[in-house]
């Protein structure tokens, strides 16, 4: 039988000539290097070393953030963040549900986009990791010390959740932009009315210094464009946040040709400290909205939703000389900002040059009202009067463009597949390397900070064909690891990634290793169904509900026989781990249970329920090797008619756990 459409081949074959378009002339004898012994010294970890990087790599439509360790390739761990995971029961288990709940109730699933690492100085300081949910607008804040989730916030009157999520030089704020066009707040309209009446909304989220809590300080009522991506000032411009802009033709339909109309579209500049200060003064205009923010508490084991009602709205014309448009070639993608905050760069994806501006020469333009009109009230300023100057004909298709400390820029085509090295002063092109293939972000570590670490840079690729062993129609996606320390680009490492790789965050191991967390301390738990000994074990029933307080460590459950449990009861199984030991999660699961198993780490007290539908003697069992007794680590719950009247008993080894204990 035949599966594939006849359609699909000529749709394929076109995009096969763009991806390769360029190949041969930029292909280079380097690209062996692969398999040179110099290439696979440099990646090699011996057995028992640790890498020297962590890598933080987006999973985008798969909504989580993966670990890989740099420059072996390695995948650590995948984090829940947008998406419910059954391997840890993230999204099922009853404490992390909340995680996932927004103003259109319970979400699954999540598309994540671009991670930042929190900064202090301008330098990445490994505290949190952020990352962007595009199509239920949030933003999450994931701890490096536990790599877990833990808070949530969505992001009202915005759509396309893309220019997101970057973090100012010293984590005061984490910044996300809608990239969609919407009515704000909502309301029913023609469509075709959009011109005018749409607005693009930009929040700032502040971040709690101590602790990471976000909250949004403020939202800026910006025109009807598409935000794109963004980026912070960095040094000098720190004080500035830069938005590309496309559809400023503010068109609603066929945008593939409607939204393209307009030779240059916009790089918005935003002076954020003087918008803070504006609020900070009573500025801005508090409007009703509704939106989740989910906090995950770590001694209570448990994420809370709390349903905000309103946010700060501010309009750009309040705030004179804090909102600028920069022209920049057509439907600009990527929007990067170097290390020494001058060089603002918008990659054109479909413009022939790439747009390099001034921050310097931005200001004096705004100093001497070098204007070109405004949009909207907010001035445009005179191309010539900001623009730095263009690269012309870098390659086809520039997305994105990183940065490393000796003045090097490093942009991704997709269309032609290659990485391009250039020099940001004189802007000559350095290098040139192809990758495989149709290349979109690419991440040097702290290569979006003040302080990039030259050592590798990872290119982060859409296709890859026949790379690797096939698997089917669907190919991985992966990774090209590259060492950037000499002038030339060497091709080290081709790695698979985990759903599609848009953009990463890296930082040296030591900035992380030495304090992540080993286990949660049992006398800390404030858990209301935590069981912190098998004395305080047990089972109770309340109506047809019934809430079991289990316990778990090497290798028994207390109480691991369970008696009165009925048809039609929902019982909650609420689990804490004893151990108080590094790396040993227990697991936990019951048959016919129709929520995920649990893997509960010690000192951690987690909840999943169970209906059974069906009488008998129904067994539970941990589901992570945990000891040479792991398979002995079972216990059975009897499940009787609806109508039986057998009490609830509980019972270890026979007794009720901690019996003798009590004695
Ligand atoms: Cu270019 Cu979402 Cu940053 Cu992907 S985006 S490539
Ligand atoms: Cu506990 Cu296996």
């Amino acid at each position: 039988m035949k599966l594939i459409f006849k359609p699909f081949f000529a749709i394929a074959a076109v995009s096969l000539l763009l991806a390769s378009c360029g190949g041969p002339t930029t292909k280079k004898s380097g690209n062996s290097g692969a398999l040179s012994g110099n290439a696979a010294e440099k990646v090699y970890v011996a057995p028992g070393e640790h890498d020297s990087h962590y890598a933080f790599i987006s999973g985008g439509f798969s909504g989580q953030l993966s670990v890989y360790g740099l420059p072996s390739g390695r995948l650590f761990r995948v984090i829940p963040v947008f998406s419910q995971d059954p391997e840890k029961g993230y999204g099922y288990s009853e404490e992390t549900k909340p995680m996932l709940m927004t103003s259109h109730g319970f979400i699954p699933w999540g598309d994540s986009h671009h991670p930042d690492i929190s900064q202090t100085n301008g330098s990445v300081d490994g505290r949190w990791v952020f990352i962007n949910e595009n199509n239920t607008p949030r933003i999450a804040r994931i701890s490096l010390e536990t790599f877990e989730t833990e808070e949530i916030i969505e992001i009202p009157n915005s759509a396309g959740n893309h220019s997101s999520s970057y973090v100012t030089e010293n984590s005061e704020y984490v910044v996300a932009g809608t990239r969609f066009a919407v009515p704000f707040p909502q309301r029913d309209m023609p469509i075709n009315e959009m011109k005018g009446n749409f607005s693009g909304a930009l929040s700032f989220l502040k971040i709690d210094p101590e602790h990471g809590n976000m909250n949004i300080d403020f939202q800026i009522k910006m025109p009807g464009f598409n935000y794109d991506k963004a980026h912070p000032g960095r040094n000098a411009s720190s004080d500035w946040f830069f938005f590309t802009t496309y559809n400023t033709e503010e068109a609603h339909t066929l945008m593939e040709v409607n939204s393209s109309q307009n030779d240059k579209d916009y790089i918005a500049a935003i002076n954020w400290k003087k918008v803070s200060e504006y609020v900070a003064n009573g500025g801005g205009e508090m409007q009703a909205a509704n939106y989740a923010h989910n906090t995950w508490d770590n001694d209570a084991h448990q994420a809370t939703t709390v349903m905000e009602k309103e946010v700060l709205v501010v309009n750009p014309m309040d705030i004179p000389g804090a909102f600028y448009f920069l022209p920049t070639a057509k439907s600009p993608h990527g929007c990067d900002v170097d290390p020494s905050g001058e060089y603002i760069v918008g990659s054109g994806k479909l413009a022939a040059t790439m747009t390099i501006h001034s921050f310097s020469k931005m200001l004096k333009a705004i100093e001497d009202k070098a204007f070109d009109g405004d949009a909207y009230g907010i001035p445009i300023i005179n191309f010539e009067a900001v623009s730095y100057g263009t690269l012309d004909q870098p390659g086809l298709g520039p997305l994105h463009t990183e940065f490393d400390s000796r003045g090097n820029a490093y942009t991704t085509f997709f269309i032609s597949s290659e990485v391009v090295k250039w020099n940001i002063k004189d802007l000559k092109i350095i290098d040139r390397h192809s990758v495989y293939y149709s290349v979109g972000h690419l991440m040097i570590p702290g290569g979006n900070s003040r302080t990039p670490d030259d050592k590798y840079l990872v290119a982060m690729n859409k296709i890859t064909k026949d790379r690797y062993l096939p698997t089917g129609p669907e190919v991985c996606q992966s990774a090209q690891l590259f060492d950037i320390s000499g002038e030339k680009m060497e091709l080290l490492l081709d790695f698979p990634t985990i759903g599609e790789p848009h953009y990463a965050a890296g930082i040296a191991a030591e900035k992380i290793k030495d304090k992540s967390a080993k286990l949660f301390n049992l006398e800390d738990n404030t858990h209301p169904y935590a069981a912190k000994s098998e004395a305080e074990s047990k089972v109770v029933r309340k109506g047809n509900e019934v809430h079991i307080y289990m316990t778990m460590i090497r290798s028994h459950f207390a109480p691991d026989n369970i008696e009165g449990v009925k048809v039609g009861d929902k019982v909650f199984f609420h689990v804490t781990n004893l151990e108080q030991d590094y790396d040993v999660p227990h697991g936990i699961s019951m048959i016919g249970a129709n929520t995920s198993e649990l893997l509960i780490m010690p000192g951690r007290t987690t909840t999943f329920t169970w209906e059974p539908k069906q009488v008998g003697v129904w067994p539970f069992y941990c589901t992570d090797f945990c000891s040479a007794l792991h398979q002995e680590m079972q216990g059975y719950v009897r499940v009787s008619p609806a109508n039986s009247n057998l009490p609830i008993t509980y019972t270890l080894d026979d007794e009720v756990p901690g019996a003798e204990e009590e004695l």
